[in-house]
């Protein structure tokens, strides 16, 4: 029988990267962290290759597996919003459009995970246009970082607060979704920058940056908390607010390890 789900739910489509740092382990640690049950659907596997300079080694869930997948998630819950990560082949994009199309899920979160390590050069164009023409559109909101912002909007260089925000205004007009896009430790200054635009609010966010390199399952969380607090009922401006607070101290608070890079901790915000 499927029931209407008491607390709130929400779904990440994502692959898994074991050490959990990033994908669905960070996904499902967030959303567990700020009070929402949280459901799966796998599309790969990601094993970094600590022999190959932490290379992506990427094992795909055949498409009938994700499909499985999807289907018992959209039926057993009520889904308050959807996470959608790495997707990983034109494929799996064609699979999670069909099933979006058909569900029409609330509160579509996309972080459009582009280029990825390990992936070959052609593939990845073949996913990145998919992505943009199958996903995009049917996307509330998505979090690009400066990387997936220069491919999305078309522009040459954002280096900038002002590019940042022309970026996410070009998004939006494209996309019709609400942007926010990631400045992180691409754009100079004191600060980590986001810039939010819904086609009528724009509003630079800012965090004093915390060291000058990347910690692994940022842009992971910070999408994966937006998820949250819109499956919690925010609206999307206070849903990135309190999402990049919930980042910031996760960075602040990060997981050290053997690998050259460090991990965001999902600190508990659920009580
Ligand atoms: O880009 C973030 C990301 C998302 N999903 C998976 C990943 C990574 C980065 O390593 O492995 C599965």
């Amino acid at each position: 029988m499927t029931t209407t789900n008491e607390h709130p739910v929400a779904m990440t489509i994502a692959g898994s990267e074991a050490t959990g740092g990033a994908g669905a382990l960070a996904d499902i640690k967030t959303f567990q962290a700020l009070g929402v049950s949280g459901c799966l659907s796998l599309t790969c596997i990601v094993a970094f290759d600590p022999q190959n300079d932490w290379g992506h080694r990427v094992t795909p869930i055949d498409q009938q597996t994700l499909q499985n997948q999807l289907e018992v998630n959209t039926t057993v819950y009520e889904l308050d919003a959807v996470k959608i990560g790495m997707l990983g082949s034109p494929e799996t994009i064609r699979t999670v459009a069909e099933t979006l199309r058909t569900t029409r899920p609330k509160n579509i979160v996309l972080d459009p995970v582009l280029i990825c390590k390990g992936q070959e050069p052609g593939a990845a164009l073949d996913t990145d246009r998919a992505l943009k023409s199958e996903i995009l559109p049917l996307a509330d909101f998505v979090t690009p970082n400066h990387f997936e912002s220069l491919s999305l909007s078309g522009m040459d260089d954002i280096s900038t607060v002002e590019d940042l925000k022309e970026a996410a205004r070009r998004i939006h007009d494209a996309s019709g979704a609400v942007v926010l896009a990631k400045g992180g430790v691409r754009l100079d200054g004191a600060d980590a920058i986001d810039v939010f635009y819904d086609g009528t609010t724009l509003e630079v966010l800012s965090a004093p940056k915390i060291g000058d390199v990347a910690v692994a399952g940022a842009g992971c969380s910070l999408a994966a908390a937006v998820t949250a607090e819109l499956a919690k009922g925010r609206t999307p401006l206070d849903a990135a607010r309190q999402a990049k607070q919930f980042v910031s101290q996760g960075i602040e608070e990060r997981i050290t390890s053997h690998a050259p890079f460090d991990s965001l901790r999902q600190i508990n915000q659920a009580s």
